[in-house]
């Protein structure tokens, strides 16, 4: 095994004293400043853009990590913002993995738009208000709950009453979506959680979802829409080498076909889909948001406490089984019944929700500073890539094939400190900061140059820098 930075636990921040950082760079307290300006600019009063131009729209997962970043300056915004998302919520209890704007933001650019996904045509479970898609994201949501309530615990009396209140009249929409998760996503009860497509684990292109993606195969009659993305992009100076390819492309777009043909019914979708897959990080995700919530209605005496600990428990178990002697998780191909090994970023989802053993904690937590990971030598900050550099499949700008992300990195550093790794929470941390200290707010960052890439300023990228400023 080989050697880690912060081997024998010595390494604390006090210790190591501040991260050097490149010249130019901007302070922590800066670092804050700029994060929240670019928050407000992408503020568009009940929402906040996942970015301007490429996502001019309100994104699941995206607005539990803003909720988290705004929680640090105003629990009042930050609520609003699961409010928000959340009065969007499907009949089934699903919270939709986009809430689309109809303001003049450009919004009609986007593709899938409303008209394709044509929720409510086929689905009476699809919500009246503001149109959504059809998918799910990872359920971070309680963790953003959590962090609200812990801000407004530091608030004031009125403000911490106004929050709390706010809080519980969210209570039955957030048990609702755990439910949603816990009996429709996991029917088996196996403690994973069941994805439709690769874009409902947020990390759509990874190579988690190579072998399941080969097997959609879109017929011959079938044009695909048009690539806005690649678009956007260009226009931001990107472009199609940092997003996924049109072969991807046509395959996610073929199976919003098909989940439209079964009415976006789950039953349905289990039966016809071309891609079910069983999604380890989703599941450790969900296993620890339902720990957060657990503490949230325990403090404020709400219903739930121990479904949600039940819910804990069962992802947490159902992620440990996947687990490789090292503690690395993979996911699992529900068509073929095959169990996906691939090494990408999602492998350290046992850092989330807890259950190894130390010993194999240790080893998850070696690898992940070992050469194959964040103790690469060519990186340029010592973060985790979406992919590791030693995996054939790595390729380094395109999207979440090898970039480095800020939300995977927030999650593994609030893992780390949760599965009682604070060292190494801290070392990962300070890299974090000396990366995001650029000001720009990348949506991703090329691991070995360390250029920004994707969108800018990507709300979720300036949510965590502002969290992480401070913490600590
Ligand atoms: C499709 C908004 C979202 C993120 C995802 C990221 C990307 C969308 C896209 O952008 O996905 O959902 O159009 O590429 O992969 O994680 O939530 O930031």
């Amino acid at each position: 095994m080989t050697a880690t930075p912060w081997a024998g636990a010595r390494i604390r921040p006090a210790q190591t004293g501040p991260a050097p950082r490149r010249r130019g760079a901007l302070t922590d307290m800066e670092t804050a400043a700029r994060a929240a300006y670019a928050l407000r600019g992408n503020d568009r009063g009940p929402h906040t853009v996942a970015a301007p131009g490429l996502y001019p729209h309100m994104w699941s997962w995206d607005a539990a990590f803003i909720a988290i970043g705004l929680a640090r300056l105003s629990p009042a915004r930050a609520l609003t913002e699961m409010e928000t998302l959340l009065a969007a919520q499907w009949r089934t209890g699903m919270v939709p993995h986009i809430v689309f704007s109809d303001g003049s933001d450009g919004e009609g650019s986007y593709e899938p738009g409303p008209a394709r996904w044509a929720c409510r045509d086929v689905c009476a479970d699809a919500p009246e208000g503001p149109a959504t898609s059809g998918l799910m994201q990872p359920p971070v949501h309680g963790a953003a709950i959590r962090r609200i309530l812990d801000a407004a615990l530091r608030a004031a009396p009125t403000e911490r009453r106004a929050a709390t209140d706010r809080i519980r009249a969210l209570w039955p929409a957030l048990l609702a979506w755990h439910r949603y998760l816990a009996d429709r996503r996991d029917p088996d009860r196996r403690g994973l959680l069941t994805i439709y497509h690769g874009w409902e684990s947020g990390l759509d292109n990874s190579p988690r979802w190579d072998a399941p993606y080969a097997a959609v195969v879109p017929p011959a009659a079938f044009t695909p829409f048009r690539r806005a993305d690649v678009h956007a992009l260009d226009a931001l100076g990107g472009g199609a080498a940092q997003r996924p390819t049109d072969l991807d492309y046509s395959r996610y777009q073929w199976l919003i076909e098909e989940l439209r043909e079964a009415r976006y019914d789950d039953a349905r979708a289990r039966e016809s889909l071309s891609f079910r897959v069983a999604d380890v990080l989703s599941s450790a995700i969900f296993a620890a948001a339902a720990e957060e919530l657990a503490t949230v209605a325990d403090e404020l005496a709400l219903p739930g406490v121990d479904e949600l600990i039940a819910h804990a428990d069962r992802f947490r178990r159902g992620v440990a089984a996947t687990t490789d002697d090292d503690g690395f998780a993979a996911d699992i191909d529900l068509r073929t019944g095959r169990t996906l090994r691939t090494r990408t970023v999602a492998g350290f989802a046992p850092l989330l929700s807890g259950g190894l053993e130390p010993a194999r904690r240790r080893r998850l937590v070696d690898t992940l500073f070992s050469p194959d990971w964040c103790g690469h030598p060519a990186l340029a900050t010592a973060l985790p890539p979406s992919t590791s550099p030693s995996s054939p499949a790595f390729d380094p700008a395109r999207y979440w094939r090898g970039p480095q992300w800020p939300p995977m990195t927030w999650l593994l550093i609030w893992g780390l400190e949760r599965s009682g790794e604070p060292e190494a929470a801290a070392v990962l941390r300070a890299s974090a900061l000396d990366q995001l200290s650029d000001g720009l707010f990348a949506e991703y960052y090329h691991p070995f140059t360390g250029e920004a890439l994707g969108a800018r300023p990507q709300s979720w990228t300036a949510a965590v820098a502002l969290d992480l400023a401070f913490t600590g």
